[in-house]
């Protein structure tokens, strides 16, 4: 990584006006805490811009909404995206147009599309990225930005459980509660569950079907879907029911949507993302996701997890 960049992303912020912060399609927090942290950053810091922060939001927050962004505007503005490994999954479908563009992300940079980049793939979360950043550019914190990108550590790190979770992950997470993240109404307002969600996570592990190698797997319906009337990220955090649990070596969450039929596969300790590069995907090799072309390839992808464990590829 290029430190260089760091100054270079502060050279483009202050010479324009207005600034876009794009993130992914189905927004997760980390893309959610680096859009509205890094919104709240700029705007304590550098006043007088114009800053939109478009696309789907997780929660009420209005802040940074606006209802049409013209074309000139588009092309007028520093676009900045967050969280985002590929152009096509950005959360917003004028991007081609814009002039001024920059990448901040975490993920595997297979897919290079912005002008400038801050990119560390190392990092636990893309929040860890624009925490770090604004650390060494020495900027002005403030409560709404420093909690907001707390948000995206915690969930991304899965509550600093998961195995590549570091030192870096916890001096960020120093850097964000000096600088007056709310922890208690952070994790109050990610992890606190209503009753409903917790029937329904009931309903989903209720689904568990293991192998006897220890694959779990859980396939939520179209069908299974309707009752609980819950949005794509809420019907997966059925994946979370089969983590934690000794048997279950390799979990796997099938959700069948209108137009795909998509998997997200985890392991404690073995090797994934090989067997999701052969079901169209990939990531991570403890956390990977993929497609499926029907419901009855799930006995395949079992089989073939299956075998992960039996060659202990770890
Ligand atoms: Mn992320």
């Amino acid at each position: 990584m290029k430190e260089t960049n760091y100054k270079l992303l502060i050279k483009k912020i202050k010479k324009y006006k207005n600034i876009i912060i794009l993130k992914h399609i189905r927004p997760d927090w980390d893309a959610q805490g680096s859009s509205m942290g890094l919104a709240y950053l700029i705007q304590e810091n550098f006043p007088g811009k114009t800053i939109v922060v478009p696309g789907d939001r997780l929660d009420d927050n209005k802040d940074f909404l606006k209802s049409k962004i013209s074309n000139d505007f588009i092309k007028s503005a520093l676009v900045i995206t967050v969280d985002t490994a590929t152009k096509s999954r950005l959360d917003f479908d004028k991007y081609d147009i814009a002039v001024e563009t920059f990448k901040i992300d975490h993920h595997v940079n297979i897919d290079p599309y912005a002008k400038n980049e801050i990119v560390k793939e190392t990092a636990m979360a893309c929040t860890e990225v624009i925490t770090l950043w604004a650390d060494a550019m020495k900027l002005k914190w403030n409560a709404n930005a420093a909690s907001n990108l707390y948000k995206g550590l915690v969930t991304d790190s899965g509550r600093f459980l998961f195995p590549n979770t570091s030192f870096k992950t916890f001096n960020a997470a120093k850097i964000l509660l000096e600088n007056g993240a709310n922890l208690k109404a952070v994790h109050d307002s990610l992890f606190v569950s209503d009753l409903k969600r917790k029937q329904y996570a009931n309903f989903a592990f209720s689904k568990l079907q293991l192998s006897k190698k220890g694959v779990g797997h859980i396939t939520i319906t179209k069908e299974d879907q309707k009752p609980w009337k819950y949005s794509y990220e809420e019907i997966k955090s059925a994946l979370g029911t089969m983590s934690g649990i000794d048997e279950i070596k390799i979990w796997v969450l099938v959700i069948e949507l209108d137009e795909e039929i998509k998997v997200s596969i985890r392991s404690r300790d073995f090797e994934i993302d090989k067997v999701a590069n052969k079901y169209d995907g990939g990531g991570h090799k403890l956390a990977s996701g993929c497609k499926l072309n029907t419901l009855s390839d799930i006995s395949k992808l079992v089989k073939d997890l299956d075998a992960v464990i039996t060659k202990g590829n770890k």
